[in-house]
């Protein structure tokens, strides 16, 4: 074990939690078994929009390989787990008829972590919208909330006495201002945008509302990607395109839902989707702000795109993952810092990780020090946070096995565990080992 080489941890709380995070449709593959109706993404896949034209039909096949995935999570020695449901999964379309066998594996998921001791979190929404609701205006219909609120219900009802720590959404901004059912990203989508971005929020509070009324002592976040937008040039047009982007990527949703407001500069354009009582409905009261981090974005302008931005390269100076995210864990505390100053909650690190192509060595090995690198860096990002008094209580790594990266399909790997797809056998990389260390000495200090 690496641990000669541990982040220093000295300002963390004693409960501080370890964990690691993954999502429903990036790991479970069985996307046409016991009843699972489709989601957007299968329709994505089966659109060949993926790289290499990958699905998700088998990805991990974690559907299958639960109690051994739960089982690589004992030996990392993780307190928690966050993991998703996917929503058509249980309600194949979107809304009405239960599968009964799609609730049974969570089921059987959830009682398999308990019994390891690793308590579960469980986020309702990682992005997979059965398409039936698509098909009905999906989140441009106001009526989104309202199914989001049934559906938080459903997993409320069935799971709320073993489960108490619940997300309503994973990443709000990301979906939304990336998403394929805005059309074209041009000016003419943002209407669309700004709707969506509405009706998310009207549903987190909806989802709140239920999941409060009906589990006792739930705990109860969003979880946020919140990354600095940082001008890609000195220009004014690049400085204007990233104050206004850093606007709508973080802080659009926490906003509304932790402070009653919308950030002046997207009021006028939500107004039109606004109706009596809305700021209300969205802001119920949570008890933890979920973040996920990886690294600053650069922006530049582009007039003719939605919201006025496109991307631009970090500078030369700036080092980067070998998928060309930037690497800046001061970054890191600095909005971690931002974080509890604008909101005020305890937070949650709930994503934070290092995408590589990583390929086994002759030996059958995955040496992933750049991983390791990275997570004592930004660990020791945490520490410093907290040692200035932010307020941060837990850190999961993104992700405990590789998995379906989204656009990018299979061909970037955020795991501690590496996942032959060929044969699904996993096999724990250096990190994990490294991870397992780490754990163990924080939880023995
Ligand atoms: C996200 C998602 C994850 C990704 C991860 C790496 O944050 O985009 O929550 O599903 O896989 O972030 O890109």
């Amino acid at each position: 074990m690496h641990t000669s080489k541990l982040p220093s941890f000295a300002s963390l709380r004693p409960d501080f939690i370890w964990g690691v995070s993954t999502s429903s449709f990036q790991i479970e593959g069985a996307t046409k078994e016991d009843g699972r109706g489709p989601s957007i993404w299968d329709t994505y896949c089966a659109n060949g929009e993926i790289a290499n034209h990958d699905t998700a039909d088998i990805a991990c096949d974690h559907y299958h390989h639960y109690r051994e995935d739960v089982g690589l999570m004992k030996n990392l020695g993780v307190q928690a787990y966050r993991f998703s449901v996917s929503w058509p999964r249980v309600l194949p379309q979107g809304r009405g008829f239960v599968n009964e066998p799609g609730l049974s594996f969570y089921d059987r998921l959830i009682d398999e972590l308990l019994s390891a001791e690793i308590e579960p979190w469980l986020c309702l929404y990682h992005w997979d919208l059965p398409q039936a609701l698509e098909d009905s205006g999906g989140w441009q219909n106001r009526e989104s909330s309202a199914w989001f609120a049934d559906y938080a219900t459903l997993v409320a009802k069935r799971f709320g006495d073993r489960v108490k720590r619940f997300a309503t959404f994973n990443e709000p901004s990301i979906f939304s201002i990336f998403s394929r059912s805005l059309g074209p990203r041009d000016r003419s989508s943002e209407e669309r945008l700004h709707r969506m971005i509405h009706h998310v929020n009207l549903a987190h509070g909806a989802a709140v509302n239920a999941l409060r009324q009906i589990v006792p002592n739930a705990s109860i976040g969003c979880i946020h990607n919140y990354q600095p937008c940082k001008p890609a040039t000195a220009t004014q047009a690049d400085i204007a395109a990233a104050e206004r982007l850093s606007v709508y990527w973080n802080k659009a949703f926490p906003d509304p839902q932790c402070r009653s407001e919308y950030p002046d500069i997207m009021r006028e354009a939500i107004e039109p989707h606004m109706q009596p009582g809305d700021l209300d409905r969205i802001s119920r009261p949570v008890d933890w702000f979920g973040l996920n981090h990886y690294s600053p974005v650069y922006v530049k302008a582009q007039p003719n795109a939605m919201l006025g931005f496109g991307f631009g390269g970090r500078p030369a100076d700036v080092p980067s993952t070998p998928i060309g995210w930037s690497i800046d864990p001061d970054a890191f505390s600095d909005t971690l810092r931002i974080v509890h100053e604008r909101y005020s909650l305890p937070i949650y690190i709930l994503e934070n990780g290092y995408g590589n192509s990583d390929k086994p060595n002759e030996a059958g090995e995955i040496v992933d020090t750049g991983r390791i690198d990275f997570l004592r860096a930004y660990i020791e990002a945490v520490n410093s946070a907290a040692s200035i008094g932010v307020d941060v209580r837990g850190y999961f790594v993104w992700s405990l096995l590789d998995n379906f990266e989204w656009e990018s399909g299979y061909g970037v790997r955020f795991g501690l565990t590496y996942v032959d797809y060929g044969t699904l056998r996993r096999v724990p990389k250096s990190s994990f080992s490294w991870y397992a260390g780490l754990i163990k000495a924080a939880r023995q200090t």
